[in-house]
């Protein structure tokens, strides 16, 4: 039931792999040629080049060993080597909604790429397995956005610090902290405003904000940064997830819009070239369009 929701949530991916692939298989073709036309389908999937590469690299040195080689066999190989790379040992993947600890989140990443929207459906997730959960809105620079993330609270059912537009977004996240230690929360989201890795006073902002995080925030709290990337923006997505992280540190990404796109392949190489896990995956605009991210479902559900 989950898997093939899944695979109809990730049905234009999914698509774009199926074509080509059965292309690749339907006339008879040495081995070489069949890897090398798999290779160029990763990358126009949006697997990127590099990652492309070490993936068929690994399933060339697989199929010296392995005597079959038949159409099942080979996509079974590329299936394994596909997990290998979104599961490496370098990734640390820490599943924060089953966590036995106190969390604080703080949502990064560009404009309109679905952060305000990811906490949402986030919220859900924290609270349908038992936590209690508040809200900061710290995008006091958008009109709207504190309204926006307030409806989202609404709901979810849930408590909010509401800044006043144009408040320093780090005062916002200050209040935010004190009620969260004070009145035993265990989970505390933050939505930022939406900003490019280049403008350095927003960077600047953003580490302001983590600095009074970090200080008012007892060390056995667990504390992450999600950066939130549009899926439909491919490959641009994962340069524009480099960028940002020159500029700032990130434990773990939220790739939204993958109902939307053909360029599900970009995971890939966000795993593999940034060494970030991807933890959740945005299928849709609703309150329960959220996955949390399984390498072997995601892989299955489109190759
Ligand atoms: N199809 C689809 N749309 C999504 C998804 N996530 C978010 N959106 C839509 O993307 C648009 C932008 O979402 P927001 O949550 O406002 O994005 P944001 O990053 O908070 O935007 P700013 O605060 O302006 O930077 C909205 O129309 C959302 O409904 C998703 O997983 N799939
Ligand atoms: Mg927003």
């Amino acid at each position: 039931m989950f898997f093939s929701k899944l695979k109809e949530n990730l049905k234009k991916t999914k698509e774009a792999f199926d074509v080509k692939m059965s292309n690749i298989f339907a006339d008879k073709k040495d081995i070489n040629e069949v890897i090398d036309e798999i290779e160029e389908t990763l990358i126009l999937s949006d697997v990127g080049y590099e990652t492309s590469t070490k993936i068929c690299d690994r399933l060339r040195e697989d199929l010296k060993k392995q005597v079959d080689k038949s159409e099942q066999a080979i996509k079974e190989l590329l299936r394994q080597e596909m997990i290998n790379i979104l599961v490496a040992d370098d990734i640390n993947i820490v599943d924060n909604i089953n966590l036995d600890k106190k969390q604080v989140i703080l949502v990064v990443g560009v404009n309109g790429v679905g952060k305000t929207t990811s906490i949402g459906k986030l919220t859900k997730l924290y609270k349908d397995s038992g936590k209690k959960v508040l809200l900061a809105a710290a995008d006091t620079f958008r009109a709207g956005a504190i309204d926006q993330l307030d409806i989202w609270a609404q709901r979810n059912n849930v408590d909010i610090c509401l800044g006043k537009e144009m408040q320093d977004p780090a005062s916002v996240i200050y209040d935010a902290t004190k009620k969260f230690n004070d009145e035993g929360y265990d989970v505390l989201i933050c939505d930022t405003a939406g900003r490019l890795h280049n403008k350095k006073n927003l960077m600047d902002e953003l580490e302001k904000m983590k600095k009074i995080i970090d200080k008012n925030i007892s060390e056995e709290v667990y504390k992450e940064t999600i950066m939130v990337l549009d899926a439909t923006t491919g490959q641009n997505g994962a340069i524009q997830a480099k960028n940002f992280l020159e500029k700032t540190d990130v434990n773990g990404i939220f790739l939204t819009k993958l109902d939307s796109t053909s360029k599900g392949g970009v995971v890939f190489s966000i795993v593999d070239e940034l060494k970030i896990p991807v933890k959740y995956i945005g299928v849709g605009e609703k309150i329960e369009d959220i996955e949390k991210f399984d390498a072997k479902s995601f892989v299955e559900a489109i190759v």
